[in-house]
């Protein structure tokens, strides 16, 4: 669902004004002060070229991010990447080719979701949006004696399942899309079994086993945060948004026993320490920041 700019510098001043009125100035310094409370916004989503091309973005300048500023010469790269133009399932219709009418936003459209997170969206035209759902899966960082890891600042060690993206080889938080008709809590087991636990893969006596193992864990979450996220595949008219669900094991007992495999689209899985020097894909490293805020660990 990633689909092309729409070529007209009056837009930009109307689609998101209400939603995107904030901004972070996109340092690193920024980002882990302020992060517990706001997200960045379009910080990796400006990076230039668009993600598995070579077609260069509109350059836009920190000043000229929020959506009220006037701009009358932007004139954004018109842009849909390979992988959309070969109509994958979960794509919408190209709405530039006379589908536009087709798509309800801000409201349930047949079995897509076109509500946002954030708010309601004041549109001109009809805007794609693309709901995905992270899975932010959590233990205590332990010896071989099973005594928690304290950090030197005193407080413990968290660690988080953490998948290594094919795409760019950046770890990440293992989420997805959210598919026409489901719901976000089936996606977040869906997406922990396909890339963490390489559920596809699996016999089916082993794929029972693990979807029990994950329907129990999963059984108690604690939304983070729902809403934008700064993913570098974002263009002006189409972006992601998501809800990051924590599902914290405090014992160890429960997925310290998992076996974690890369599945689907990811290179590699493990369990990574949290703290402020990770490089993680998109805004995820706010969402673990307010896990780790949450749980009062190391960060
Ligand atoms: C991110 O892209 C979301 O936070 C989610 O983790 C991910 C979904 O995209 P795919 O992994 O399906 O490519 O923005």
């Amino acid at each position: 669902m990633i689909h092309g700019v729409v070529n007209s510098s009056s837009k930009r001043l109307l689609f998101l004004g209400n939603i995107f009125s904030q901004f972070l100035i996109c340092d690193k310094m920024s980002l882990t002060t302020q992060s517990a409370f706001r997200v960045p916004l379009h910080c990796k989503a400006r990076q230039s070229p668009y993600t598995g091309s070579k077609v260069k973005r509109f350059p836009v300048p920190e000043d000229m991010v929020p959506w009220s500023v006037e701009w009358p010469d932007y004139n954004p790269t018109t842009f849909t990447t390979e992988h959309v133009l070969s109509k994958p399932v979960w794509a919408d219709p190209d709405i530039s080719k006379n589908s536009k009418n087709k798509l309800k936003f801000n409201e349930i459209d047949g079995k897509v979701n076109r509500r946002s997170h954030m708010g309601k969206y004041k549109l001109q035209d009809s805007l794609p949006l693309n709901h995905a759902a992270d899975p932010i899966v959590t233990r205590w960082k332990r010896t071989a004696n099973n005594e928690k890891v304290k950090h030197s600042d005193g407080k413990d060690i968290l660690q988080f399942v953490a998948i290594k993206r094919k795409d760019s080889g950046l770890w990440a938080i293992p989420g997805g899309m959210v598919d026409a008709g489901d719901t976000i809590s089936a996606t977040l087991k869906r997406e922990f079994g396909e890339e963490a636990m390489n559920s596809l893969e699996a016999t089916g006596k082993e794929k029972k086993a693990i979807e029990k193992e994950v329907a129990k864990l999963f059984r108690h979450g604690i939304e983070v945060y729902r809403g934008y996220v700064d993913d570098p595949r974002n263009t002006d008219n189409s972006w992601m948004e998501t809800v990051a669900v924590n599902f914290h094991d405090d014992t160890g007992n429960s997925v310290g026993k998992f076996k974690l495999y890369a599945g689907d689209d990811a290179a590699d899985v493990h369990w990574t320490d949290i703290g402020a020097d990770l490089n993680l894909y998109a805004s995820h490293i706010s969402f673990i920041e307010k896990v780790a805020t949450r749980l009062e660990a190391h960060w």
